[in-house]
């Protein structure tokens, strides 16, 4: 059983979450996603439309994801690889080499992202009456 984990805030979920989820999903058997709690986004800045419990749901829906668990730290992804027995971490490229530390515990992948859709790009379509 290979395990996959990724992490995300996942609002106003679209197709390149999805790109995401099924090709981190096709590298292994069970793919765990942590989700950024409301708290946590807005440390990171994100002031997100769905609620962390309306994320979750949504993503739990989602044919390719196993577990979703809460993102609640920058500094929780060591203990959650021991702890979820994670193989393989992934991430879309927008990240890459900013989790490479996690490379003493499992795998590290960046994905490519999907260039052009993401939750801001939809606020600004919406709001410019698109
Ligand atoms: N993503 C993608 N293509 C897009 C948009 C997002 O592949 N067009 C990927 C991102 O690279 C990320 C995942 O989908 O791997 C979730 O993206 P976000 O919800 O924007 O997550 P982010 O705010 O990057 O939070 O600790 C890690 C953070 O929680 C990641």
């Amino acid at each position: 059983m290979r395990r996959i984990l990724t992490y995300g805030t996942f609002d106003l979920l679209h197709y390149g979450h999805i790109n995401l989820l099924r090709r981190a999903k096709a590298m292994g058997d069970y793919l765990i996603v942590g989700v950024s709690t409301d708290e946590f986004n807005a440390l990171k800045g994100k002031n997100c439309y769905f609620s962390y419990e309306e994320r979750k749901a949504m993503l739990e829906a989602i044919r390719h994801v196993d577990m979703v668990i809460p993102e609640f730290s920058w500094d929780q992804k060591i203990e959650d690889v021991k702890n979820f027995k994670a193989d393989v971490f992934v991430m879309g490229d927008d990240w890459t080499s900013k989790f490479d530390f996690l490379a003493d515990y499992c795998k590290v992948e960046y994905l490519g992202r999907t260039p052009e859709i993401s939750t801001s790009v939809i606020k600004q379509d919406l709001l410019s009456g698109r």
